[in-house]
């Protein structure tokens, strides 16, 4: 059931949407393959691609969440090099799984917030999709 949430979530929000006032991130978690770093150690790839709404918004920082009922956790904050021209954003960044690993014996939800600045001074935060797995060492 939450991975049918998450996929219409997804379709909901495509990537290259016309970008609104605010533009739109989406959010893609990449297993690496186990040369990465053993297979024991799993990693993934973390993948945010933006279509901005104002070529002067700068990227500032990036934060996983995890989606729970009451509150929910701020799990990892990257600031990858920027990767962006005027319209687009894509940016990637590492994170060891069981960062991701936000519900103990259940399955996570994840989405990430873009923060950026805008020339004016203010701050601009994009919510991305929720990609719904089992993450983790520890998850299931
Ligand atoms: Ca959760
Ligand atoms: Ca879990």
């Amino acid at each position: 059931m939450a991975s049918i949430v998450g996929l219409a979530a997804l379709s909901a929000q495509p990537a290259g949407a016309t970008p609104g006032v605010k533009g739109t991130c989406d959010l893609f978690l990449n297993k690496k393959p186990p040369e990465y770093a053993g297979p024991s150690q799993i990693f993934y790839e973390v993948v945010v691609d933006c279509a901005l709404a104002a070529p002067t918004d700068v990227r500032d920082s990036i934060t996983l969440w995890g989606s729970d009922k009451w509150e929910d956790d701020r799990l990892w904050t990257d600031r990858p090099p920027h990767h962006q021209n005027d319209k687009f954003l894509h940016e990637t960044f590492i994170v060891h799984e069981n960062y991701l690993d936000e519900d103990l014996a259940d399955e996570d939800e994840i989405y990430a917030i873009v923060n950026f600045k805008r020339p004016t001074g203010g701050d601009l935060r994009i919510k991305t999709n929720k990609v719904v797995g089992w993450y983790g060492q520890f998850g299931i």
